[in-house]
């Protein structure tokens, strides 16, 4: 990274505090000059920076960028996040991730993108992801259970992301299972868990969450009117991406790491508590039937069950769920 953002990094993380000159150039081993034109570099790229007579440089806004070193600033996760690749542009995040994945790169390795051009969810649905609207990230992880137990991290990944948006935003997303989450019942994020394994076992998860943040209505096709949401929408006002990013990535840890350590027991609780699913009526499609009747509860293995009006239970391992009241 530039020494450019770098500095941006230091300003962020001093969160308003005035940082002199001549700090900084010590620090960056840099003339105060040159620390000057990287300042100026900054305003340039839309940040806010005062600069006050024998205190120094202090910041009062930034732009809401994605550049690794703005989103690391302040990131308080140990691994995730700690290595970025940042593309203005891509066909999915996914694609890359897995490359990046099969290189070797370690567990915590994040791909972000600005814009994807073939976005994708499950069964190889379009994800529509406009450029600067929206967070669209890969995530690899490593962990250490049986390929069985990946689509549990879809699960983990859903309570990471909404707690993220209720620390962000304040508001109140519910999760559909398997992966999606709403609010007001238009979807906001979704999430997809595809997996490396062989003989071994699990090589590596790609954990892919697009999440729609400051989209307006009219950002979205014709066909996702009164489907899609965003957060934008839902509160109001913008909402900055790199903070979501952060805490996104921080609950994603925490979570990650009580699943390994506790197993599933403690996060399917929190999982149904933020369900829209469970107690209710829904309508299951699947492949080749769609059956109707309450989804009682999920499996430790994030398996639904379903119980029809014939009372059989009904153990649901992949389909769209629709509210049947
Ligand atoms: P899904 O198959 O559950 O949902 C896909 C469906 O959601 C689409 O068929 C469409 O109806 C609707 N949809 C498409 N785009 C949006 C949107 N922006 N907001 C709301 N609804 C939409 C969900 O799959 C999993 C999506 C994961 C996307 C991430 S982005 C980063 C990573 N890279 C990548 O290519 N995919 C993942």
């Amino acid at each position: 990274i530039t020494v450019t953002h770098k500095l941006a990094k230091r300003l962020i993380e001093a969160e308003g505090e005035a940082l002199s000159g001549q700090q900084l150039a010590d620090e960056f081993g840099i003339s105060r000059t040159a620390v000057w034109k990287h300042i100026k570099e900054l305003e340039e790229m839309g940040y806010t920076i005062h600069s006050v007579k024998k205190k120094g440089y202090s910041l009062s806004g930034s732009p809401d960028s994605l550049q690794p070193a703005a989103v690391q600033a302040l990131l308080k996760t140990r691994s995730l996040g700690r290595e970025i690749e940042y593309v203005p542009t891509c066909a999915s995040t996914q694609i890359i991730a897995h490359q990046l994945a099969q290189e070797g790169k370690p567990a915590g390795t994040v791909v972000l993108a600005e814009e994807q051009t073939a976005g994708r969810g499950r069964l190889a649905r379009k994800w529509d992801s406009a450029a600067g609207k929206g967070i669209w990230m890969s995530v690899i992880l490593r962990p250490a259970v049986v390929p069985q137990k990946a689509p549990q991290f879809t699960l983990v990944a859903a309570v990471a992301v909404v707690r993220a948006i209720e620390e962000v935003t304040g508001l109140k997303p519910e999760i559909k299972w398997p992966n999606d989450i709403l609010i007001a019942g238009r979807k906001c994020t979704g999430i997809l868990t595809e997996l490396q394994s062989d003989a071994d076992g699990i090589q590596a998860l790609i954990i892919g969450i697009g999440l729609n943040a400051n989209q307006d209505a009219a950002d979205f096709p014709a066909e996702l009117a009164g489907i899609a949401t965003s957060l934008k929408m839902e509160s109001g006002s913008g909402v900055s991406r790199q903070e979501l990013v952060r805490a996104i990535l921080y609950h994603l840890e925490v979570y990650t790491d009580l699943y390994i350590s506790q197993g599933f027991g403690l996060l399917k609780t929190i999982w149904e508590g933020y369900s829209s699913t469970i107690g209710n009526q829904v309508r299951a499609r699947m492949a080749k039937e769609t059956l109707t009747g309450i989804a009682e509860s999920i499996t430790e293995d994030g398996v639904l069950q379903l119980r029809t009006p014939d009372g059989k239970l009904h153990s649901i391992y992949s389909a769209d769920i629709e509210m049947a009241n």
